[in-house]
């Protein structure tokens, strides 16, 4: 007899031999399946069942050839992919990433961890990924816009309100989401508004999906500071990124009353100790598109560091929000070492293996991303329903939502950690309530 400790490494090893090279993915089962062993032994008949094994196992991979035309006519090819990995919960949904160094196991990773967030937000959302190696960056609108309608020319027939509801993710954003849309629409002959989420409010989008990621991260990171007596209020703050997801966490944590001194890119950090202005940050990448650089052309008194390292700069609070893996156990120590007490991630998988290790040997409130960044996927869901019932909601209406999904959230994994008696720890908390919503529902479900 194998105890279910045994069981669970060895599920580890066949997933790491069926899928090779697969790195990302790897890392993000591991993190998962590691601390489920309590629950195995507290309800064996999941292990029976093989219900580890088969949430491992993504339900279909889609790949495909996205050939388009740039401005001067040479003709490109990139490879598009969607992932459905459960639909235990309902349809698969999740984002669409657009980015260089996109793999299948990039998507897969983001598709498995999706499966447990989704199920966080106690919405009906199964999970699904999907994108492309496609760079937008320098891109024209109008290549921007062939590019779409070609990644939209195979995904069509796989998607559908019921089906597969894709969002934004890095490189797609409202634009994106229209264009890809056009093409849906007049390729199926439906306004199907329920297929895609994301979607500009003038038509069909829910307001507050564009804010909801950065809002959502910041009210979890309140939540978890509330259970320590501690406010947001006159924290200073670093958020790394400077896209969708760091800008609206910036805005929020500063109507909450924290002070944000550092963001960043791919090419260097910005550091203002004044507090980064929010409107020149929006003016630099949301309208101009520019590298974030272009932020000292306004304030000349912030500083530009290239190739800067953001976790270097001292912060009470730190928001990873920009990609996989980029905050790494030295950056860990010196967090830590600077005297943060709390770390929310807006960003999927941030922190490395041995940083996440870091902070929970430390103490540190620390939220990974399933959880803290739920409430972009969860407003996804929010506008799912608005487009059912052929209704728009208020922004204040919306936020509430939004604000009472992260408590409960938040909740939610509190609770179950205290449960298994690691009080305090929101990554056993957030993989093992996750896990038991979507385990029970493909147990009812049969052998599926
Ligand atoms: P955006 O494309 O709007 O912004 C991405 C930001 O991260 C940019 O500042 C970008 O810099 C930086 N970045 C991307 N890749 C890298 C890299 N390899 N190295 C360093 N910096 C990088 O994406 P989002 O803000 O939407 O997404 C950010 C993160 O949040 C991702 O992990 C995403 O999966 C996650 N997320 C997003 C949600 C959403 O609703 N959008 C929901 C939940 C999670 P540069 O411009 O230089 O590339
Ligand atoms: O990682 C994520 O949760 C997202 N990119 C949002 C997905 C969605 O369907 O809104």
């Amino acid at each position: 007899m194998v105890n279910a400790q045994q069981r669970i490494e060895k599920i580890y090893e066949e997933v790491k031999n069926r899928n090779p090279g697969e790195t990302e993915f790897h890392q993000a089962v591991w993190e998962v399946i590691e601390t489920l062993t309590p629950v195995l032994e507290k309800r064996p008949y999941y292990a029976e069942q093989k219900i580890i094994e088969r949430i491992c196992e993504p339900e279909r991979q889609i790949i495909f050839r996205v050939p388009w035309q740039d401005d001067k006519g040479e003709v490109h090819i990139n490879r598009g992919f969607r992932v459905g990995f459960n639909s235990a919960l309902g349809p698969y949904k999740g984002g669409l990433r657009f980015h260089p160094s996109v793999l299948l196991g990039t998507i897969k990773f983001l598709a498995f961890e999706q499966t447990f967030k989704n199920a966080l937000t106690g919405l009906p959302i199964g999970s699904g990924k999907g994108g492309s190696d496609f760079n937008p960056k320098g891109k024209s609108d109008n290549e921007i816009m062939r590019f779409c309608q070609s990644f939209m020319t195979e995904l069509y027939r796989h998607i559908g309100e019921m089906t597969d509801v894709p969002a934004g993710d890095i490189g797609v954003g409202a634009r994106e989401i229209g264009f890809l849309f056009g093409q849906y629409k007049r390729i199926t002959n439906r306004y199907e508004s329920g297929v895609l989420t994301g979607k500009n409010p003038t038509w069909g989008g829910a307001l507050v999906r564009k804010e909801a990621t950065g809002y959502g991260v910041v009210y979890f990171a309140e939540e978890m500071l509330k259970v320590r007596n501690k406010s947001l209020d006159g924290k200073t703050c670093v958020v790394s990124g400077s896209g969708n997801v760091a800008i609206y966490a910036i805005e929020k944590l500063q109507q909450l009353g924290a002070k944000v001194v550092a963001c960043s890119d791919s090419s260097g950090v910005i550091y203002d100790e004044r507090g980064i202005d929010l409107e020149t940050l929006k003016a630099v990448k949301e309208v101009q598109r520019a590298r974030i650089q272009a932020y000292t052309d306004q304030h000349k008194d912030a500083e530009y560091r290239e190739k800067g390292n953001i976790w270097d700069i001292p912060c009470e609070l730190a928001f990873p929000c920009a990609t996989q893996n980029e905050l790494d156990e030295q950056a860990a120590q010196t967090l830590i070492e600077n005297g943060c007490i709390a770390v929310a991630e807006g960003a999927n998988m941030p922190s490395t293996p041995e940083a996440v290790d870091c902070f929970l040997k430390n103490h540190i409130a620390y939220g990974p991303g399933k959880a803290a960044n739920a409430g972009g996927v969860a407003t996804s869901a929010l506008e799912m329903q608005q487009n059912a019932s052929r209704d728009a909601w208020s922004f204040e209406h919306t936020e509430s939502r939004l604000r009472q999904i992260m408590t409960n959230i938040h909740k939610d994994c509190y609770d179950t950690a205290r449960e298994f008696d690691m009080e305090g720890n929101y990554v056993a908390g957030a993989n093992i309530a996750s896990f038991r919503h979507v385990a029970d529902a493909m147990l009812a479900f049969g052998v599926i």
